[in-house]
């Protein structure tokens, strides 16, 4: 099993995470990690904070000469931003009379959209900056970290994992714009907003100057695409092991993720299953897969990979900071109030992309430890060499169709 913790605040000292079930022997690419990192920071759109951080994950543990050795992986990435908090966050009892950074008032007027309210009601706070610094997106720095290593295990049975944004606001591919893998790795990756279109992505990038001028936010949607993966990842026999509801809790669990898709998605309910549906058509020839002209369900039927690209999308919403604040109310006096506002991005959709390609890399390496199981990548290979064998064994079997 495959199983990881975050711990840290936006502005402490620094993120952590423990990444406990890889398996012995996985050669780790730092440098990939931290390109991974360098891009959840990117995209137009992003605030004045990642000016200011450079993530870069620290192995703590779990790793040997470049090598996972089978025991919890932790990870340290640091906040630069903390010397400027060190005041704020300090976490003994007394103020430290030295510490640097501002005395910064409570914050009190809950944001509307943000953690903020409920959370302070939950937890009895009376600073919702105790709410805000752990539901801040910050948080989700240490999860591309352990989605990295996820990646890189994935990337070591042959798969690859990417994304792409397909919408700021109401812009947006055309619905039957179908974006390959090979599509999104060329245009999308390094593209300012991550999405393959560049004269849509101009219009976008131009909604979002709008938007930051009106003191708005934006949302959007993106699109992690993940190829090259076995059949048979996931299970329909039970509802907790249905791989498609395990992908949808992990991406719905990204910040400001209102919705989450597979395939076509919601589209699904609106079409006939003759175009919902991908035919089975012979395998081109003895020994190779099946055919499947489409891939409208997104790689997954019964909740099980069927060995086409798992596509998963996920809706955000505007982020829930304005500049231009909604109406609230002040917690102390609870007389109307506008919100608070703290630092924040207008549009973080490219960054919540990375997030998303982290979340579904997270849980389809669960999924395949617990169908290849096995405690070094040695011992992964060979099941999952028998496996194949197996799966061409029954197709080179199949009758040849005209
Ligand atoms: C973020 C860091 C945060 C925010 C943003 C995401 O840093 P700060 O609070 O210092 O500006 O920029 O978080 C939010 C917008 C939010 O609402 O939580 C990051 O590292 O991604």
């Amino acid at each position: 099993m495959l199983r990881f913790l975050t711990a840290g605040e936006s502005h402490g000292r620094g993120l952590v995470v423990i990444v406990d079930g890889l398996p012995a022997g996985l050669p780790l690419d730092l440098d990939r990690l931290n390109a991974l990192l360098h891009r959840r920071q990117g995209g137009y759109g992003r605030g004045r904070r990642m000016a200011i951080e450079s993530d870069r994950a620290e192995v703590q543990s779990g790793v040997r000469h470049g090598r996972t050795t089978g025991g919890p992986v932790a990870l340290l990435i640091a906040n630069r931003d903390w010397v400027n908090w060190q005041r704020t966050m300090h976490t003994g009892p007394e103020m430290p009379d030295d510490a640097p950074g501002a005395n910064r008032a409570p914050v009190v007027r809950p944001r509307p959209g943000h953690a903020d309210l409920a959370g302070a009601l939950k937890y009895d706070h009376d600073d919702v900056r105790d709410v805000l610094e752990r539901a801040s997106a910050r948080e989700t720095a240490a999860r591309v970290a352990a989605g990295g290593l996820a990646i890189q295990l994935l990337e070591a049975v042959g798969a690859a994992v990417t994304s792409h944004v397909s919408a700021i606001a109401e812009l947006a591919l055309p619905p039957d714009r179908l974006v390959t893998f090979a599509e999104a790795q060329r245009l999308a990756v390094d593209a300012p907003l991550r999405c393959v279109d560049a004269a849509l992505e101009a219009r976008m990038t131009a909604r979002i100057d709008q938007a930051k001028a009106d003191g708005d936010t934006l949302g959007g949607t993106f699109e992690v695409i993940v190829t090259g993966l076995p059949v048979g990842l996931g299970s329909y026999v039970q509802w907790d092991r249905k791989l498609d509801g395990r992908l949808a809790q992990a991406v719905m669990s990204i910040p400001a993720i209102k919705g989450v898709g597979i395939g076509l998605g919601a589209a699904s309910a609106a079409a006939p299953g003759s175009r919902v549906h991908d035919e089975i058509l012979p395998p081109h020839a003895a020994g190779t897969r099946l055919v499947r002209p489409t891939n409208r369900a997104g790689g997954l039927e019964g909740g099980v990979t069927n060995g086409e690209d798992v596509r998963v999308v996920g809706h955000m919403k505007p982020i829930a900071t304005l500049m231009q604040p909604l109406r609230s109310v002040d917690l102390t006096t609870l007389a109307p109030a506008p919100a608070a506002i703290e630092r924040s991005d207008v549009c973080a959709v490219p960054a919540a992309a990375v997030v998303g390609e982290a979340m579904v890399a997270l849980v389809l390496a669960d999924a395949l430890l617990e169908r290849f199981g096995g405690d070094s990548l040695t011992l992964i290979h060979r099941h999952m060499t028998a496996t194949a064998a197996a799966v061409a064994a029954r197709l080179t079997r199949a009758p040849q169709v005209e």
